[in-house]
């Protein structure tokens, strides 16, 4: 069976319901440190479980015969940056625990998300390559890149199976988006259409690299069916989507909600993401394991509003 630890965070919930469709519910164990959405907690398996306490994360993995786990279970950016220390414990805790269960071929597999904000102000920031200065400058990013140090060891050390993507900031409408820097990206389609206007917590000028989740959702999956030997990046593969900045995304709207405004005050989330890549090459990611994004801002804007539109009637 799989096991999703973190299974109603924003990626989590999406990719639960993905794999459940795809394998059969009963294939599937959900598992948060809380509940999650009817969605989740509707049909199939699901576990109460804390994601650094290793004998619980066995003890699921024993009862319900685990051989691949999709650890997605972390502290973002923004909420890290005011809870270091738990941040430092649930990222990285998890994570040994993981890979120590594969090291000891508890489980076969191993998916762990990494992030854009594994780079840094010395990062290029643009076309940011695979394979270059990396000085993350935030709690989040300084977890995320340890942790990819850490899987290419037990990858190199232990022969453990376990792959990662960094991805970038992840559009969605069927979770609420959970602490990062890249949340306006989400947030200003609920606004738009309940209060006709957003206040961005990003300034204007603002170009982050983002994604939305089917295209994040494709990869993850395209990531773990491919062959062990495409897999040649045991860190983290760079991934990229659509980059933009908050007046785009307000352009965007506009085409659709014409007299829709934003207004800028940017806050602490302004200097994370400063620190980070305007955008990404992910042409490794393209040669090793065929990935190619597919939705670009109309297409993501288009699908944000018809589906939230309903909730804001
Ligand atoms: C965050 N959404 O903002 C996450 C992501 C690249 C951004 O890592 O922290």
């Amino acid at each position: 069976r799989i096991l999703i630890i973190g299974a109603c965070g924003q990626i989590g919930t999406e990719l639960t319901l993905t794999l459940r469709n795809r394998f059969g519910a009963d294939k599937v164990v959900a598992s948060d440190i809380r509940e999650g959405n009817e969605d989740i907690m509707g049909e199939g398996h699901f576990e109460l479980l804390d994601a650094t306490d290793l004998a619980a994360v066995e003890d699921v993995i024993f009862r319900y015969k685990v051989d691949t786990v999709y650890l997605m279970a972390a502290m973002l950016s923004a909420i890290a940056e005011r809870f270091p220390a738990k941040a430092w414990h649930l990222n990285m805790t998890s994570l040994f625990n993981v890979l120590n269960l594969a090291k000891d071929k508890k489980i076969k597999k191993v998916f762990w998300p990494s992030s854009i904000a594994v780079f840094g102000e010395t990062t290029p920031a643009q076309d940011t390559p695979q394979l270059t200065v990396m000085e993350p400058s935030t709690v989040y990013g300084i977890s995320k890149q340890t942790g990819e140090r850490w899987c290419e060891y037990y990858h190199n050390k232990y022969d453990v199976d376990v792959r990662s993507i960094r991805y970038p900031g992840l559009i969605s409408y069927t979770t609420e988006p959970g602490g990062g820097t890249t949340d306006y990206a989400v947030d200003i389609y609920h606004r738009a259409l309940k209060h006709g206007q957003y206040r961005s917590f990003l300034n204007k000028g603002t170009i982050l690299p983002m994604m939305y989740m089917d295209d994040a959702i494709r990869a993850t999956i395209g990531i773990m069916d491919a062959p062990k030997k495409n897999i040649k990046v045991r860190s983290s593969y760079n991934l990229a989507g659509v980059s933009y900045a908050p007046e785009d995304v307000a352009a965007s709207i506009q085409k659709v909600i014409p007299n829709f405004e934003i207004s800028y005050e940017p806050d602490f989330r302004q200097a994370i993401a400063d620190s980070w890549p305007e955008s990404i090459d992910d042409s490794i990611a393209r040669k090793d394991w065929g990935w190619e994004h597919k939705f670009d801002l109309d297409a993501i804007t288009k699908i944000m509003l018809d589906n939230l539109e309903e909730r804001y009637k």
